[in-house]
This record gives C-alpha cells, structure tokens and sequence, in this order.
C-alpha cells in the first residue's frame, strides 16, 4: 500500500499557507506490513480486517486475533499470564529506549547528495574528492550539544553539524560544529568541559544552558577557551534555522595522493541560504513556543521542495605555510583566517529527504571522526586524536554491539569484506569456512589486503620524549579571540556582550564574574567596560595571560550579518489576517512572497481562517495564540476595521506586534492596523522597518525591504542596554 505524500496536491490548494512542492515519495516509502493496517476503537466493537496482508502479528509472525484485550480468566480478570500477546508486546515497548548521546544528544537529520564541483585528484586518492559531477549518497545530523534529547531547539549552544559520506571507498564522516574553534586544545580536558556546562549533578539543572556557576567556573579556569567563549556568545549559537549555519571540520586533516604527498587541509561547508541567526528575547519565546523550532523548519524546507545547499570549501596549505601562521594549526582553538588562505569551493551538498524513521536514521547514526577514506589522514591535533577513540568507544555503549554498522544508516555502501564476525545482532554472516586470513580457501586466500587502493597511513616523521606536555605553540589565547570581536559589526558586538552580561548575570559566586571580565580586558578593554558595568561591579586586574594579545586584522568572514543572504527566499513571513481582510492585499502580498521563494502563514482569530472583503476563504495556519511573530522572519498585519477593534484588546494580538517590533522585524503594515499599533503602543511612522501597505505595488516594497532580514537601526531604540 502506497504511503500517502503528505503534501498532497490537494493541500496546496488551500489559501492558507504557501503552497507546497509536491516531492516525489522517496524510494521505500511504502508501509511496512507490520505498521499496516491497525485499527480499532477498543471495548468490544472494534473492526477487524479479513485481509492476511494487513492482518497485525505478533514479533514471531502470529496473527493476531484481538489487540484490544489482554487474556483474562473471566471478564474482570485477573490477567493470565499465559497471554504471550500482552506480554511480548510490554516487553518490546520496555526495551525501546537506548541511551542518549553523552553529549549533542538533541539532534536532526536529513539524506542528501554531495556533488563535486572541482577535483582535487592531484591531491588526494580519495575517490569522493576525484571526479568532478561525481554524486555521493550523504546524511547529515546536526544537534545542539548540552541539553538533553527532549530539550528545545533555541538553546545558545554550539550546533553540531555531522555529515556522513558513503563513498566508493568506504565512509567518510566530517564530524564538524558551527563554529570553526573548540574550547579546549587536550582531548583529556573534554569530560571536564562536558560535565561543567551540562546540568549541575546535584540538582539536575539547568538543562540545556551555560548560564551557570559551573560552566563559568570552568571558562574562567580555562583561559585557552576565550575564543571559542566569543564565538559561543556571539549570535552564531542561536541560529535561525539549521539551514543558516556554516560547518567546519575544526582540526586541520590531510589530504594525501598517489606520490605519497601530503597537503593540509580544513573542511568548510558554506551554506548557499546565507548566516542568520535570531536575537536572545526571541530565542526564549520560541522555545515556548515550538521547541522543535529548527527541526520542523529543515523538516517542512524539504518538504516543500526548497532543498538546502551548502557549497563545501577547502583551505589547503603545505607545511610552509603552517609554519609561517603566527599560531600552531595544530590547536583546535585556533582558525585560519579566510583572508590568510581562501577557500576553494569544490563541491555542493543538497539535503533532498527527510527520514522517514527518526530512530532508524537519526538516533542510530553514528559519526566518527576515524572514518576516512585512502587518500584523507590525520593531523596531529591532540583533540583530534581523543575523538578518534572517543566516538567508536561510546557508539558501543549507545548502540549496544560492535556491529552497529550492520545498520542501514552506517552500512557503508561500497562493499564490506573482512573476517570480523559474530556479536550481538549480527546481520552481515559471511557464508563458508574460513574466518581467517591469509587461508587456503578462498581465491588468493582472501579477501586481502592490497597495496595499491588500500589506506595508507600518512608516513610522517615522528620523534620526542614522552611526556605530558602542552606544546609552547599553543600558548597564545586571547589573540583571535580579539580578532573575532573586532570583526563583529556594532550591533553583533552588542549582542556578544549582552550575552555575556546575561550569562554571568546567571553566576551566583561574584569572584567567577569578576575573572570573566578579567579574561575580557586581554581581549578587548571597551567589551570587558561594558560587561563590568552591565553586571554593576568595578573592572579587576586583567587575568594573567601566558603571551601579550596580538593585533590581528579584522576577518569580515567571521561576521554573520556581513554574510547574509541576498533575498527572502527561504524565509517566512506571517500575515495577520480578519474577517474582511483586504483580499487584493493579500494576493498581491503571497504573490511577491512566491516570487522571491519565500514562505507564508496565516495567523487568525480562529484557526478555521477568515473570509476576505471579496469572499475568498483563507484557511489559518494558527491561532493567534499559537502563532506568535517569533515563529516568522517578518510579519504582515492586515485586519479589516472591524476586525482590528478586537485585536487591539486581545493580548496575544499585541504580543505579536510588539515581539515583531522589538525583535527588529521588518512590519508590513495595513491600512487599518493603526489601532492595534496604538494599542500596542507602537507608532508605526517610527521608524523605517514598518512598510505600509496601502497599495497592492506596496506588497512588493515590504519583500524588498525584507531582503534585509531584520531593521538593525530599531534596535538602540528599543533596549535598557543600547549605549
Ligand atoms: Fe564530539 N563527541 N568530542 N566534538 N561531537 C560526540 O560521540 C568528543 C568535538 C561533535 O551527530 C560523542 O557519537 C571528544 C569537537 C558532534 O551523532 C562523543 C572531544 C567537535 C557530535 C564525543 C570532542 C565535536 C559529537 C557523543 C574532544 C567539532 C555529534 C556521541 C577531544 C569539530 C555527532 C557520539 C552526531 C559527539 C567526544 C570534541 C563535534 C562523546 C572526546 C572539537 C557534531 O564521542
């Protein structure tokens, strides 16, 4: 039985919401036999099929002849516990749950196809990087990394960004973040970091933070952090959607060819929808409002058709190079500015389909960062070689046999041949006698190893006493952290350091408060001014740093907003509609939304819609309560004059326009929403971010001016904080 698409022709004839594209079913998209089928109402009168293919069996394949009723002797039981149905149907939903990841254990993933735009085969053997129009099956997960799997989607947290490759030669995963440094340089500091910034063990909270004594107290003891604690409290951790994210690789790997050569080389994913991310005030009214915010965004873009893209980049340098940088590429705390060695784009990523088992793909997948292919190898970042061990090791214990690579979403889909046998829930048994090689009896003994296509480890000079140690390189640890700051425009820096006011305003102990802006006066004297005044406590001494901060030159690549899109495409818009809404309005505005490929949503007193001035019925996408202006990129609002005087006493109407205004929204703004403004106490002639609506070529300014996300200038009028 044919699944049904769930964005059916149909449903994209609805006025209501943009229409979808319809999407092909993905392969396989029919129901399993054993989901199919299941009806009934309960008691006695449930229906049951005559049909043996839809009829519902237990595990072992027993028809089932009542699902509705245990096995009772006599109608009030007790329960016989002869009733294998009952039990082995407990039993399974018992064992259901495995454990969570230890750490980005909130995760969403989507398949997709990696498609190489420029071949790197003069540098590495890997097959993935040789052939330009070569397509490669992918899946990617991302995650936040602190809070727990039932956590909310806008947690200021760094943003995994996982991606498996299923090469010809095997499966390579670039297990990556959203930011290009790490907190830490020693592998052996990473249960530590985990452990301070998730929740406190006593109390079991916070959940999902870092506003916490803990983490701070860790931060502050961790000077070699400050970097990354820049990029963390910067707008790059309350990303807009997953689809507005950059991906790094982080450490630096190489890339090794045929000659034995080696280049090294870091992996950069770039994503074609442009940087954006929301503001803090809104991050905490979506999480109330839709914790699954990110997730049902990248879910619904694929739906409809938009597939995200990201270009993948490169950084490649040779061993001259790394020496001249004025830090080691070897500590994951550090980056290579863009300016310093470019990018070269050399190949796209497409997420085109949504799992259709979020279990079997994105809980079951499991990423490591040893998974490469011949012709890609290792450096010798410290960090780099602890996750190595890291997530084979905890891949065992979340998913419970060493043969989880047997599972669809990690069986590698070039073919696998080695005498690694039996286990807990083998699936791929080799046939016949030997489990050993070199034997007699297969061909050639085999299979066997082969020199020519087989990985190579990267032959590199290794010598030095054995000790624990931190290399002097790695000493340096506010310079970038400076150089990140002030390549921030105005306003990023303002919500960098509103962030760390806030955050620390959350640090119960002051002595913590005041060492965090002891490590702010070695990276920007004017930032640590402002946080100390923000938390009212007097500047302390600077922290005692191992070198003196460099002066590097600002990077606009590090900047969000230098980077955004050029469009509205993609992004969506609500439009706040009554009864007898202005229908000429309303089809010129959906009109220019579907022109630019961007996304709309009726919000309405009542989710059964409204009745336009010409009749037209307009389904509602939401409730007005259910539907506040967070949950858009800009919004529209455009009652009838009757409908406004209702909205202009209903809280929640209010909500949605003041939220709009003081998250910067641009504002489309009808004929007669002057009221509910009044209400509101906005005066819409503010500022430039409101867009009257008054004629249908009006509709089109509104998405021209939405082209620049968000009315910056609003925001030193409307914050306590603003200088
Ligand atoms: Fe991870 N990390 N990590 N990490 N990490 C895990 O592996 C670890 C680090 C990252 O979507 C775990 O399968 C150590 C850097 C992502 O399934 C665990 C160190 C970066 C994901 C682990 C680091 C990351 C993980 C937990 C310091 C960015 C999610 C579950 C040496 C480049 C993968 C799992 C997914 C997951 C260990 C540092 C990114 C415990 C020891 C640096 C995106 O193995």
């Amino acid at each position: 039985m044919a699944k049904k698409n769930p964005v059916s022709a149909d449903a994209a004839k609805i006025k209501g919401e943009t229409p979808a594209k319809v999407s092909p079913l993905p392969a396989g998209a029919d129901l399993p036999t054993s989901y199919a089928g299941t009806q009934g109402n309960g008691g006695e009168t449930h229906q049951t099929t005559t049909d043996e293919a839809m009829t519902l069996t237990t595990q072992q394949g027993i028809p089932v002849a009542d699902g509705q009723n245990s096995l009772k002797a006599g109608p009030r039981g007790p329960t016989l516990l002869e009733d294998f149905i009952l039990r082995e149907k407990i039993f399974h939903f018992d064992h259901e749950r495995i454990p969570e990841r230890v750490v980005h254990a909130r995760g969403y993933g989507a398949h997709g196809v990696f498609e190489l735009t420029d071949s790197l085969a003069d540098l590495t053997q890997a097959d993935v990087l040789g052939t330009v129009g070569q397509q490669t099956e992918a899946f990617v997960r991302f995650s936040t990394v602190a809070g727990n799997k039932g956590s909310s989607d806008l947690a200021r947290d760094v943003r995994g960004f996982s991606v498996k490759l299923y090469t010809n030669q095997g499966n390579w995963d670039i297990v990556g973040n959203n930011i290009p440094v790490f907190f830490i340089q020693d592998a052996i500091k990473f249960p530590d970091l985990a452990h301070a910034v998730k929740q406190e063990p006593d109390r079991g909270f916070p959940q999902a933070q870092s506003a916490h004594d803990n983490f701070w107290d860790f931060a502050t003891l961790t000077p070699e952090a400050w970097h990354m604690i820049m990029w963390q409290m910067s707008d790059r951790t309350l990303p807009r959607s997953f689809r507005t994210m950059q991906g790094f690789g982080v450490h630096s790997f190489r890339l090794v060819n045929a000659e034995g050569q080696s280049t090294f080389v870091k992996f950069h994913w770039t994503p074609r929808q442009g940087l954006q991310s929301v503001l803090w005030n809104e991050a905490v009214k979506i999480n109330g409002a839709d914790p699954d915010f990110h997730r049902r965004d990248l879910w619904a873009a694929i739906e409809s058709g938009d597939f995200p893209i990201w270009d993948l980049g490169v950084q490649l340098f040779d061993q001259a190079t790394a020496d001249g940088l004025p830090f080691d590429h070897l500590d994951s705390t550090k980056l290579i500015p863009e300016e310093d060695v470019p990018l070269r784009t050399i190949g796209t990523l497409t997420l085109n389909r949504n799992v259709d088992n979020f279990f079997a793909n994105t809980e079951q997948v499991a990423f490591c960062t040893q998974n490469v292919p011949p012709g890609i190898d290792f450096s010798d970042d410290p960090l780099l070689h602890g996750r190595n061990f890291s997530y084979l090791d905890t891949q065992l214990k979340r998913l419970g046999s060493p043969n989880f690579t047997h599972l669809p979403i990690n069986a590698p889909r070039s073919p696998v041949r080695n005498f690694q046998q039996d286990g807990h829930m083998a699936m791929r048994n080799p046939k016949g006698r030997a489990n050993y090689e070199p034997n007699s009896w297969g061909a050639d003994g085999g299979p066997r190893e082969n020199q020519e296509i087989g990985f190579k480890s990267f032959p590199a000079e290794v010598q030095g006493t054995k000790q624990r140690i931190r290399s002097e390189t790695f000493a340096d640890h506010y310079s970038q952290a400076r150089q990140f700051f002030i390549s921030q425009l105005p306003i990023e820096q303002k919500h960098l350091s509103d962030a760390l006011v806030f955050e620390l305003s959350k640090v119960e102990r002051i002595d913590i408060r005041a060492r965090a802006v002891s490590h702010l006066l070695n990276i920007d004297n004017g930032l640590a001014a402002t946080v100390a005044d923000g938390l009212g406590m007097a500047l302390p001494d600077p922290a005692k740093a191992a070198m003196p901060t460099m002066d590097l030159l600002p990077s606009p690549k590090l900047s969000i907003l230098v980077n955004g899109p050029d469009s509205f495409k993609g992004r969506k818009m609500g439009i706040f509609l009554t009864d007898g809404s202005d229908a000429a309005m309303f089809t010129a505005l959906t009109a220019a939304l579907e022109d630019e490929g961007a996304m709309w949503e009726v919000v309405a007193p009542k989710i059964g819609g409204v009745t336009l001035d010409d009749g037209t019925v307009v389904a509602a996408k939401h409730k007005i309560d259910g539907g506040p202006s967070v949950l858009f990129d800009a919004v529209a609002v455009l009652p009838s004059a009757e409908g406004v005087l209702l909205l202009a006493k209903d809280a929640a109407s209010k909500d949605f326009i003041s939220d709009a205004f003081g998250h910067c929204k641009f504002i489309g703004v009808g004929e007669n929403a002057k009221p509910l403004f009044d209400e509101a106490r906005i005066p819409p002639e503010l500022d430039a971010g409101f867009v009257p609506l008054a004629k249908v070529k009006d509709a089109r300014t509104l998405i021209v001016a939405c082209r620049d996300l968000r009315f910056w200038p609003r925001e030193m009028n409307v914050d306590l904080d603003a200088g």
